[in-house]
This record gives structure tokens, sequence and C-alpha cells, in this order.
């Protein structure tokens, strides 16, 4: 950056998750002011950006956390109006497809109106300050739902769940506000992305942390539920870029990020286990629970657009990732195993 450039802020919804902790990082690295909104809770959230903490007391501090809900229009208007941020994320969801269909009323509200709540406070202040600020919407390969793959931003949407259909409105509320107001929307579509830091009921984390605790006689089973279903399985580190590259072009577009593979949790299930040496038909276990109403049979990404407009690529392959997240589970077993073992020790 030259000596005299402005340092931009970022403001991030859902920082506290696998994709705001590797977006904080990434922008971060690229000099910005980087500030988040965090839920409330009565234990800590803060596990996955805790390494970034800076005490914002200190001269350098370029990280800042700010309570917030996507459920309180207030709360959002007063958290911009202290930031003045020149980029938005909104990350933040429900973001757990079988959960939405248990929680489809508060799903819709914080996924659909939550974002609905963020543009048009955003609007608001746009108006009031004169001063443009682009926004980047997390949509998701589930607005695809049931149209066969491959995907990309021309396929139309069937979504298959309430998570599904809140994406989808809150793809049309960015639209719509861009063509009503001329604000800088851009919708991410992007594919399944996963990383040693993906929440534990995801497929492919529940998958690669219960392999590494059985390989440790930690864990008997392993229970799942569709292992035919199909992903385009991405590597979430390598997803944010996308992200940020896209409120770094001159006009606000959509785009699909993805790998272009496409595999079943089954084929995930072999490699992963092939990492850990062991016979996964020995303890994986069918149970129905994990069946959703309605689930989405397959998706593959086309990415050319992105591609071809961003420049983007995905650097990490699905072997590599499955690699990745394997090796990272076994060594937290190993470490829980000696840790089981230390305590039945000092107890003898
Ligand atoms: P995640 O790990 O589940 O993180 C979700 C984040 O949203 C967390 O920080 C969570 O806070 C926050 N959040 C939940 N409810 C909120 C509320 N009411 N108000 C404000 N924040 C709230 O999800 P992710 O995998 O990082 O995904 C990031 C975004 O991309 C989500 O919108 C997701 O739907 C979307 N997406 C994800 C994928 C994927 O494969 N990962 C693909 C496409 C789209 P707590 O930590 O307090 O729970
Ligand atoms: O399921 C099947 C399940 O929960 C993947 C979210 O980040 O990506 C994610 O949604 C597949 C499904 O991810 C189990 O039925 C089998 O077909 O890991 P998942 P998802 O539903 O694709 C999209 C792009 C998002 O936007 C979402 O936010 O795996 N499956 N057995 C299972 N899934 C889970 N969770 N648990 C099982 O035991």
């Amino acid at each position: 950056m030259h000596g005299n450039e402005k340092t931009k802020k970022a403001l991030i919804s859902g920082i506290t998750g696998q994709d705001g902790s590797y977006l904080a990082e990434f922008l971060l690295a690229k000099n910005y002011e980087v500030h988040g909104i965090v839920r409330r809770a009565s234990t800590f959230n803060t596990e996955r950006i805790d390494n970034l903490y800076v005490d914002s007391h200190k001269e350098n501090a370029k990280f800042f956390l700010h309570y917030g809900d996507l459920s309180n229009s207030s709360n959002l208007r007063h958290i911009i109006d202290k930031v003045k941020p020149d980029e938005i994320y909104n990350l933040g969801a429900q973001s757990h497809v079988r959960v939405s269909f248990d929680q489809p009323e508060y799903t819709a509200d914080i996924v659909a109106t939550g974002t609905l709540r963020l543009l048009d406070t955003l609007h608001d202040y746009i108006v009031a300050s004169n001063k443009e600020v682009k926004i980047y919407q997390a949509g998701s390969s589930e607005m695809f739902g049931s149209t066969p793959p491959p995907q990309n931003e021309s396929t139309p949407f069937h979504p298959r769940s309430p998570y599904a259909v809140s994406k989808v409105a809150a793809h049309w509320y960015g639209i719509n506000y861009r063509e009503a107001y001329d604000m800088f929307v851009c919708n991410g579509i992007l594919f399944n992305h996963e990383s040693p830091r993906r929440g534990e009921t995801f497929v492919t984390k529940k998958i690669t942390r219960a392999l590494g605790r059985i390989k440790y006689g930690l864990q008997e089973n392993l229970y799942l539920g569709n292992i035919d279903a199909k992903r385009d399985w991405g590597f979430a580190g390598d997803y944010v870029e996308a992200m940020w590259l896209m409120l770094q072009q001159d006009k606000p577009d959509d785009y699909v990020v993805a790998t272009g593979e496409i595999h079943s949790v089954k084929e995930l299930l072999i490699e992963a286990a092939r990492i850990c040496e062991l016979d996964w038909e020995k303890y994986v276990k069918i149970d129905s629970r994990y069946y959703r109403p309605t689930e989405v049979d397959a998706l593959q990404g086309d990415a050319t657009k992105t591609k071809d407009a961003l420049g983007w690529t995905p650097k990490t392959d699905f072997k590599a990732l499955v690699k990745l997240m394997m090796e990272h589970d076994l060594e937290l077993a190993r470490k829980e195993a000696l840790l089981k073992e230390d305590a039945n020790e000092k107890n003898k």
C-alpha cells in the first residue's frame, strides 16, 4: 500500500464462524481495519478468532469486535454508524440445512430478513452519509437445490430447505437493492467449503473428527444419514479471496465459487478412512435422523465466469482438502487420548 492510501475498513457479520475467521485473517493481511459482529453468548464463541485479538487500546490495533445480531436493526444501524465501513461482508446465518427444518422461522428471520435488515440499514446510512459502501452477500449452492448439475449463475433455483429458500430471498433482496438504489451489492454463490475450522455437525468435519477419535480408541461408531449425496467441496481459505475480489471490481455482480469436482459423502468417507488406515464399513452406521425431509442430491459448480472475470481459481482439490482435515483431526484425537491417559494415571 502507498503511504498516502487510506486504510480500508471492513465490517463482517458472522466473524466467529468458519468463513468469518478466514476472511478476517485475509483482510488483516491486506492491511484492512477489521470489525466483526459477535453475538453475546453465555460461553465463549470467539475460539476461531482468538488468535487475531489485539487489545483495542493499543495504537496498532486493527481488529475490533462489536456485540450485535442480525435480528436487531437498530443495533446494526448503530454499528454501521460507528464503524463507517468501506466494505461489509454478510456472513452471519443459521447455516445448518438440517437444523433449518427444525427452526424454519428463526432461520428465515436471520438468513432472509436479517439480510434485508442489513441492506436497508446500509441504504439509509449511504443516503445520510453520501459514502459508497460495498456489500457482499453470502449466497449458497443450496439455492440450486434439485436443479441438476453442473450449476452456474444462469441455472434456475429450486431450493429444498427453509435455509435454501431464505438464501434465495436474501439473494433477490440483494439484487433488488442493487437495481432500486444503485447499491454495490455482490451475491457470491458459494458451493460447500470446508476446513479444520468447519463446524462439527457438517458432514466433512463430522467424518474426520469421528475417524480420528475411532483411530485413537475414543469413539466406537459414526452415525451418518444419506451417504449417496454428492457435493462440490472446496477449501474455505481459498473461497474468502473470491469474496474480496468481488468487491474490488468496477461493477457489482453475482458469481459462482466452486471447484467443479463432485464426490459423494461415501467417497469422502473412503478417502478419509484410507488416510487413517481404517476399514470404515466396520464403524459407520446409518441413522435416519440425519436424513433431510427433502434432500439435495448433487451439486457441482461451474465457476467459469468467476475464473474469467476475477482471475480466481481454487488452490486446494478434494484429496488435498480431505488430507488437511483428516491430519488435523488425527492430531486433535492424539492429544485428546494423551490427556485421557494422563487423567487415568493420576486417578490410579
Ligand atoms: P458458520 O461457521 O455456521 O458461521 C455462521 C456465523 O453466523 C457465526 O459467526 C454465527 O455466530 C453467526 N450468526 C448466527 N446467527 C446469527 C445472528 N442471529 N446474528 C448474527 N450472526 C449470527 O458458517 P460458515 O460456514 O462460516 O458460512 C458463512 C456464511 O456463508 C453463512 O451465511 C453460510 O450460510 C454461507 N455459506 C456457507 C457455505 C459453506 O459451505 N461453508 C456455503 C455457502 C454459503 P455464532 O458463532 O455466535 O454462532
Ligand atoms: O451435508 C449429507 C447431507 O450438512 C452435506 C452448509 O455450509 O453447504 C452446507 O450445507 C451432505 C448432505 O452440508 C450426514 O444429507 C449424510 O447431503 O455437510 P452438510 P450442506 O447441507 O450441503 C451449503 C453450501 C451451505 O450453504 C450450508 O450453509 O451430507 N449427510 N450424513 C450428512 N450431513 C450432516 N450434516 N450430517 C450427517 O450425519
